[in-house]
């Protein structure tokens, strides 16, 4: 078998075309072209690290044999489910946090003939997943579990979002009701779920296994998606936005970030007020204070500090798994995420 990764950048075309060709709906030329353009800009741009860690699990997870092309294209397209899964949130989420790019290029409803279609577009690319599901695994054992778990999962992410979302009208009137545990429960429902385990259940499943048996490999991936989040809001304000394709929003967006979460532990009266005056102002001079500020409290170094502790905790955990094929997965995961700088 060819690398693994052009294997699976083969099969987006594959599914894009069958989804093109849906008998469910008359397409003219006109809508086929849109929905190629949608996807095309929206679905595989992005890492990949979420699509390809399906198939790197499956493949660790049977161990020692060379996979079929069956169980390549099977795997592949679990992967990117969660790759269009991924795109439909994004899509959306660029439109409530107000941003202006992603994966290097303007955030899709910031295309001007795009605008606000692009939620409705968001709407088709979660419909794609069912799509998908049913054409390749409706004959499979699986199938009713992997339709459950998509389901279990973007209701959590979701609900995520609602919660990333609405913390910020009670944060507006009180900055300190932002706590390490509230910022924990946010990133664990709005990105864990779907960006961890949910690669690893898919595989789980396509390999046989009962997910109820695996909620120790769960809470593992949960605490990893956390660390990742904690990455994604540092990389926020501190990373290079050419590196991440992305310019941070949140301090303008009044996010309950783990920076600002560790500001308000750290900070003295004085600052404190700083921070008041200035978080979640859309005003580039505001916003620079605040970084500013976050420097005063070298953050950077109290990241690093928490970076390094999360990794010695998860890899202890992992460690601590009784199963050697179970551990090789987790380490794989963890080793593609550790100090990453996008
Ligand atoms: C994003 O959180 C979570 C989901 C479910 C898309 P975020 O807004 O911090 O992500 P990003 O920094 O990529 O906009
Ligand atoms: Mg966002
Ligand atoms: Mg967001
Ligand atoms: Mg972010």
């Amino acid at each position: 078998m060819a690398d693994l990764r052009s294997e699976f950048v083969k099969v987006y075309s594959v599914l894009k075309e069958d989804l093109l060709r849906d008998p469910a709906f008359e397409f003219t030329d006109n809508d086929r072209q849109w929905v190629e353009k949608m996807l095309d800009y929206n679905v595989p741009g992005g890492k990949l690290n979420r699509g390809l860690s399906v198939l790197d699990s499956y493949k660790l997870l049977i161990e020692g044999r060379e996979l079929t092309d069956e169980e390549v294209f099977l795997a592949s397209s679990l992967g990117w489910c969660i790759e269009w899964l991924q795109a439909y949130f994004l899509v959306l989420d660029d439109i409530m946090d107000g941003s202006h790019t992603r994966r290097g290029q303007p955030c899709w409803f910031r295309l001007p003939k795009v605008g606000l279609i692009a939620t409705n577009d968001g709407v088709l690319l979660r419909n794609h997943i069912p799509r998908i599901l049913k054409q390749h695994f409706r004959g499979k054992p699986y199938y009713v579990d992997l339709l459950d778990l998509f389901n279990e999962v973007e209701f959590q992410t979701a609900s995520g979002q609602m919660i990333d979302l609405i913390t910020t009208l009670e944060g507006e009137k009180d900055l300190l009701k932002y706590t390490v545990s509230l910022h924990r429960r946010i990133v664990q429902y709005k990105t864990a779920y779907y960006s961890f385990y949910l690669p690893v259940a898919c595989a789980l499943l396509m390999a046989g296994e009962n997910l109820d048996n695996h909620t120790d490999v769960k809470d593992i991936l949960v605490e990893m998606g956390t660390y990742f989040q904690v990455q994604d809001d540092y990389l926020d304000c501190f990373g290079d936005p050419e590196t991440i394709g992305k310019i941070g929003t949140d301090i303008e967006d009044f996010k309950c970030s783990w920076l600002v979460v560790k500001a308000l532990e750290l900070c003295n009266e004085d600052q404190k007020k700083l921070l008041n005056e200035n978080y979640g102002k859309p005003d580039p001079s505001n916003v620079a204070k605040v970084k500013a500020l976050y420097n005063e409290l070298n953050l950077q170094d109290v990241f690093a500090e928490y970076e390094s502790k999360s990794h010695g905790r998860l890899t202890a955990a992992i460690g601590a798994h009784p199963r050697q094929s179970v551990q090789a997965v987790l380490k794989s995961f963890l080793g593609k995420i550790y100090k990453r700088q996008k």
